[in-house]
């Protein structure tokens, strides 16, 4: 099986990060293969970062179309251009935000999510409702950490993640937190640990999702809204996005 990871925003050492803690979690068989537009911001953090990077997605599953992926996964938050993506394909494809809210249900009646600044809460409130998880969930916390301070070492983003995840567990009657970005994929077995609760990001949500998904031989349907987009001409710098 074949998953296609895509990091919707520029920073390589970011995409590693994505890369190594989907291999992490895939199945013996599941070959990943991982990547990020060629333009686009080097973080997502606002409406119009989303925008730019949702085109960034759409190349790479056009891209990925050409490879014959089994399944892809949006792994930035804000699930950037999941729908349009899913128009693209007959695979699954599985946004980071979705699949930590599915896991989270799962284990727990009520989750808290923890996410970076408090400008792109509102993008995750958005999803949250969009997906009907708005009842299960009963905060979404910010800890204002720019997404590219996940990314320095001598930060100390790791306690300021911490002591925002134990205001949720000491103060929001929940049973597990998500976490709120991408770039947070490799810091949930020492968050769990620490916060003796159950922590979820994800990348790895994700990925354990869509081997079910192919395993069980469901992918994206074609019947309705998610049928492949009507062919048209396109112009200008899509010109050969016409189909
Ligand atoms: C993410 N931004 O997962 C989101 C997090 C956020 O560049 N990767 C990003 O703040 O919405």
């Amino acid at each position: 099986m074949q998953i296609h990871v895509i990091n919707p925003n520029t920073t390589a050492s970011m995409t590693d990060k994505i890369g190594a803690c989907a291999n992490r979690v895939a199945a013996e068989s599941t070959r990943i293969h991982v990547s990020q537009p060629e333009s686009g911001p080097v973080s997502i953090e606002s409406h119009f970062d989303e925008a730019i990077s949702a085109v960034g997605v759409l190349e790479e599953i056009r891209r990925g179309e050409t490879l014959a992926m089994d399944a892809y996964v949006i792994a930035c938050f804000g699930d950037p251009g999941l729908l349009a993506a899913r128009e693209l394909t007959r695979a699954p494809v599985i946004g980071i935000a979705e699949a930590g809210f599915h896991l989270a249900t799962l284990i727990s009646t009520r989750f808290s999510v923890v996410t970076t600044l408090s400008r792109t809460a509102i993008i995750a409130e958005h999803l949250l409702d969009q997906y009907g998880f708005g009842e299960h969930c009963r905060r979404v916390r910010a800890t204002d950490l720019p997404v590219l301070e996940l990314e320095n070492p001598a930060g100390n983003a790791y306690q300021a993640l911490l002591e925002e995840c134990q205001r949720a567990r000491d103060e929001d009657g929940i049973g597990a937190i998500v976490l709120g970005c991408g770039g947070m994929a490799d810091l949930t077995e020492r968050l769990t640990h620490d916060l003796q609760m159950p922590v979820i990001e994800g990348v790895s949500a994700a990925i354990k999702l869509a081997e079910s998904l192919v395993s069980l031989g469901l992918g994206t349907s074609k019947h309705g809204d998610l049928a492949f987009p009507r062919p048209k001409p396109f112009a200008g710098r899509f010109a050969d996005w016409g189909r």
